[in-house]
């Protein structure tokens, strides 16, 4: 913690800061500096040390510490409470407990590694150490369990918008949130939440992407991607985080407030909500053959539109028109699918 809290007056400043000035503002001791310094030195940030002068931060290390994302990322609300890990199990499960401890609405649990990342239906979710994005945001919104669709949407689009910005990657997403690459995936979303009657308690979106990965397991090698087998280059996971709770924040509350005004006046069904019409143009599924797999059932056909509230129509083969909500669907040339 302490560490931390150098880093914060570190990253604060382009001159040096004085031992003695770090000792006050903190109330530590002149060994408590130096031990933190050279825990930070070991994690790999640089830091100048120069007697009589202090310390200064030269470059940093690849962390997603707490303080750096504070200061890099742009937003109001998501993201100014972050909570970091080194490691951890998953970080849906930290947001819970951020939850029950009483933490804010947006504060985002993030960590360098973790070991049980999930996905959905009791599916893993791969991480490699320092090399990809696995992070939760604890949301708490005024709307009822039917209308929670749309944060799906918002999530897949948000990725993919923030990759096209930081790496120049044009990605789709994938019906509801997966965001895929050449027919490959580079992110998924896992969406969970408690409700009450008809009150939505909280929702955790848990984001992961695949950054700097080289090389993936066997069993998903063929089916998974990264940023940097991609473009052959590294990008920055700090950068890319807050790209990606930038957008967030801008789509998720704008459709907080459509649907606040939707809510207070008729429903017009002509004006489409903003972050539907990007998300859209970014589908994959729209205009292709996909099938459905939906408890004991299957079905093929084509997807024609989404609705307002998040749900795919596919027109069957038989003309008639199908509206889902949940359940697989896989897309003709994507991953598996051929
Ligand atoms: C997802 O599930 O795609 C949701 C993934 C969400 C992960 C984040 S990380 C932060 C937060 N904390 C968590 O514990 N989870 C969230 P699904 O659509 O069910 O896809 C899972 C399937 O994708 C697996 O069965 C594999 O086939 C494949 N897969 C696993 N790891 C992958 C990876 N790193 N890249 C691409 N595909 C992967």
């Amino acid at each position: 913690m302490t560490d931390e809290l150098i880093l914060d007056m570190l990253s604060g400043s382009t001159d040096f800061i004085s031992g003695e000035r770090m000792c006050e503002s903190l109330k530590i001791s002149r060994t408590a500096v130096w031990k933190a310094i050279n825990k930070l030195k070991s994690k790999g940030y640089q830091i100048d040390s120069v007697p009589h002068r202090g310390y200064r931060l030269v470059s940093s290390a690849d962390i997603l510490s707490r303080s750096e994302l504070n200061t890099l990322c742009n937003t109001k609300m998501i993201g100014k409470q972050i909570v970091y890990f080194d490691s951890c199990g998953s970080t849906n499960d930290e947001a819970r407990f951020g939850d029950a401890k009483g933490d804010a609405e947006g504060t985002v649990y993030i960590t360098d590694f973790q070991s049980k990342g999930r996905g959905r239906l009791g599916r893993g979710w791969h991480e490699q150490e320092k090399k990809g994005i696995a992070m939760s945001i604890l949301l708490h919104p005024m709307i009822s369990p039917s209308q929670i669709m749309p944060v799906s949407l918002i999530c897949g689009l948000s990725i993919c918008k923030a990759l096209k910005e930081i790496t120049g990657l044009n990605c789709n997403v994938k019906w509801p949130n997966d965001v895929v690459i050449n027919a490959k995936k580079i992110a998924g979303v896992l969406i969970e939440m408690s409700t009450s009657g008809e009150i939505v308690q909280y929702i955790i979106p848990g984001m992961g992407v695949n950054c700097n990965n080289s090389i993936f397991p066997e069993d998903i090698k063929d089916i998974a991607t990264s940023v940097f087998l991609e473009t052959g280059k590294s990008v920055s996971r700090k950068a890319l985080v807050c790209g990606i709770l930038e957008n967030f924040e801008k789509y998720y509350f704008g459709w907080i407030e459509e649907t606040q005004e939707t809510t207070d006046h008729a429903i017009d069904e002509n004006q489409i909500p903003s972050y539907l019409k990007e998300y859209k143009s970014l589908c994959i599924n729209l205009g292709n053959e996909v099938i459905v797999h939906q408890r004991d059932m299957t079905f093929y056909g084509i997807t024609k539109d989404i609705t307002q509230e998040g749900e795919l129509v596919i027109l069957l083969a038989n003309g008639e028109e199908k509206i889902i909500l949940s359940g697989e669907v896989s897309v003709r040339g994507i991953y598996g699918y051929v």
